[in-house]
């Protein structure tokens, strides 16, 4: 079984920037390895094995201490593969879900022990197939028992139409939106397109961002430049409500293979301030995550 895109970079730099202690890189997978964790009959991809020691081992290497590791399409809603890297991480990870509709209460309960704190509704079509709104509503309502978060996933033009329901979520539960909303970085960061994301934060104070994701947005890879000017404005909007993540090992990658210590060093240019990256590393992701 060939992995369908690149893999991810055998020997990445050591990044010039040195996170603080108690970093979390917030956003992350493991895959496989698929002769112990098959990947799902109907994924969209075949990604490259990422074995939970590879992550853990890169988070040391880039000066991380902790990681939230998120469910991909690839293993559908089989979260075998995270809940045993979360168990192996003592407690240095935690995770967000893919859940489907028959998920029973007792089930839920096993996720939160491992280390599961959130539910992750992708929408992002050329990864899955679309799931009716009311199980997504059904779902958003059961995890409330546990103060988890939804983690949503879409492309930026797919924004408007998916906004009511996004805001309608937000209402009571925390919705982190991944990657930025995916802008189209060609546009810049004062087209039409990317206010009306800051608008979406502006406007729903439950609604949280990862400022992730330069090397799938970026357009000159592996320059990460015109990627920057939209991260920095949300960080700088939104100082408690964005994240940080490396997207290790970069499931679809096809322009280039991006190097882990690179992307570090992209985290000094959004977040100028020592505050800033305090919030951005340490403080919103232990809040979101940790504080049970
Ligand atoms: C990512 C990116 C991608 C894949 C998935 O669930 C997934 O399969 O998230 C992508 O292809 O954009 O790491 O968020």
């Amino acid at each position: 079984m060939d992995p369908d895109y690149l893999p991810f970079h055998p020997n990445p730099k050591k990044p010039s920037y040195e996170p603080p202690a108690g970093a979390v890189d917030a956003h992350c997978h493991v895959f496989g390895p698929a002769d112990r964790f098959p990947y799902h009959p109907k994924r969209k991809y075949t990604p490259c094995d990422a074995p939970k020691e590879k992550l853990f081992e890169l988070r040391d290497y880039l000066g991380f201490s902790r990681n939230v590791i998120v469910q991909a399409s690839c293993h559908g809603s089989d979260n075998a593969a995270l809940v045993d890297a979360l168990e192996a991480s003592g407690d240095l990870a935690r995770g967000v879900s893919v859940l489907s509709s028959d998920v029973t209460d007792h089930e839920l309960s096993q996720l939160n022990n491992a280390g599961v704190r959130g539910v992750r509704f992708n929408f992002v079509k050329r990864l899955v197939d679309s799931t009716p709104r009311q199980v997504f509503i059904d779902l958003a309502d059961r995890v409330k028992a546990f103060d988890w978060h939804i983690v949503v996933y879409f492309e930026s033009p797919d924004l408007e139409e998916l906004r009511p329901f996004i805001e309608s979520l937000a209402k009571d539960q925390v919705v982190v939106v991944d990657h930025m909303g995916r802008p189209n970085v060609s546009l810049g960061p004062e087209s039409a397109e990317f206010g009306a994301f800051m608008s979406l934060l502006n406007e729903n104070t439950n609604i949280w961002t990862k400022v992730s994701c330069p090397e799938r947005l970026t357009q000159q890879p592996p320059d990460y430049s015109d990627v920057v000017p939209f991260a920095k404005a949300l960080v700088e909007a939104f100082p408690n409500r964005v994240l940080w993540g490396t997207d290790w090992p970069h499931p679809n990658m096809k322009s280039h293979t991006p190097d882990d210590g690179t992307l570090v060093d992209v985290i000094p240019l959004i977040a100028e301030t020592e505050e800033l990256r305090k919030k951005l590393l340490i403080e919103n992701p232990m809040r979101l995550y940790w504080t049970s």
